[in-house]
């Protein structure tokens, strides 16, 4: 079993004051629509972790010295549908501090996201969701769900929140009619056919985002399916790896990042492409966060 992200013992850390991150497995599967094992994600992402170099040589600094993770206990998953978990995962949640604690949630499909959307919007009123996806994910229900998968931006505007969406090229016709009506007011949608440069989207995004704090909710199949094979619904042309690291570099020092999860990585046998592709993405998100908000 593989417990600590990047094989990092937060027990050899303690009496450093270095920020501390929960990572916490939900390997939830219950609405997925298409091809199945997002199950087995977060599992697949810590023992993947182990293998990812901790020194991030463009920034010259090693990731355990900017934070210490603490993974929490898998959660449970209730297959009796995405209400039952999400009344599990916010009794889970109410222990904890939303102003303080960063939760970096492994799931598990992109319905996981709703209760931590909930649990920091508690904090933050203004918060503003950066969503990483091939899917708008706008749909008022899908599949007799309200939360599914599908969904899962639609209950986020629902909590009043507004929402950067980053690489998005499947969406129904409602939700392209949504996204022009809101585009540039309450949401901010940059599709994957005319994404423009990283310096540049970081720059509109951080515009919109103003003074307020940031959660990243990160599906995977946001990236090209070229690098990210183990994904449940593939959707060709998409994010590029270079691209998006670009974007980080560029994005910070810029709004706080309250918590983050990335959903929906669904391991190939004999393919160990997509995890480290995903592990190697939250890394550049923490440590481009972590080490340019410390400048
Ligand atoms: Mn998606």
């Amino acid at each position: 079993m593989y417990i600590h992200f990047f094989d990092l013992d937060p027990d050899e850390k303690q009496g450093q004051a270095l920020p501390l991150i929960y990572v916490w497995p939900v390997p939830y599967q219950g609405t997925v629509s298409f091809g199945y094992g997002t199950k087995d994600g977060p599992e697949a992402i810590l023992k993947a972790s182990y293998q990812i170099e901790t020194y991030d040589a463009r920034l010259d600094v090693d990731i355990e010295d900017l934070c210490h993770f603490i993974t929490l206990p898998f959660q449970r998953t209730n297959v009796a549908g995405p209400e039952y978990l999400y009344q599990d995962m916010e009794n889970f949640l109410s222990r904890f501090d939303p102003k303080k604690d960063f939760f970096l949630t492994l799931g598990g499909e992109h319905s996981i996201s709703f209760p931590l959307f909930k649990f920091y919007t508690r904090a933050f009123q203004e918060l503003v969701i950066l969503q990483i996806d091939a899917h708008a994910d706008l749909r008022q229900e899908y599949e007799g769900s309200r939360f599914s998968h599908a969904c899962i931006m639609a209950r986020a505007r629902e909590l009043g929140l507004r929402i950067v969406q980053i690489g998005i090229r499947s969406l129904c016709q409602f939700e392209a009619e949504y996204i022009k009506k809101h585009q540039g007011h309450d949401l901010l949608t940059f599709f994957a056919w005319d994404l423009p440069d990283p310096v540049h989207t970081a720059r509109i995004c951080r515009e919109f985002i103003g003074q307020n704090p940031v959660y990243i909710s990160f599906d995977v199949d946001g990236l090209d399916p070229a690098i990210m094979p183990g994904t449940g619904t593939p959707e060709p042309g998409g994010i590029n790896y270079n691209w998006l690291s670009e974007l980080w570099f560029n994005f910070w020092p810029g709004p706080k990042l309250v918590g983050m999860d990335i959903c929906e990585l669904a391991p190939q046998p004999y393919n160990v492409v997509s995890e480290s592709v995903a592990v190697k993405c939250i890394f550049n998100i923490l440590t481009n966060y972590l080490k340019k908000q410390q400048e």
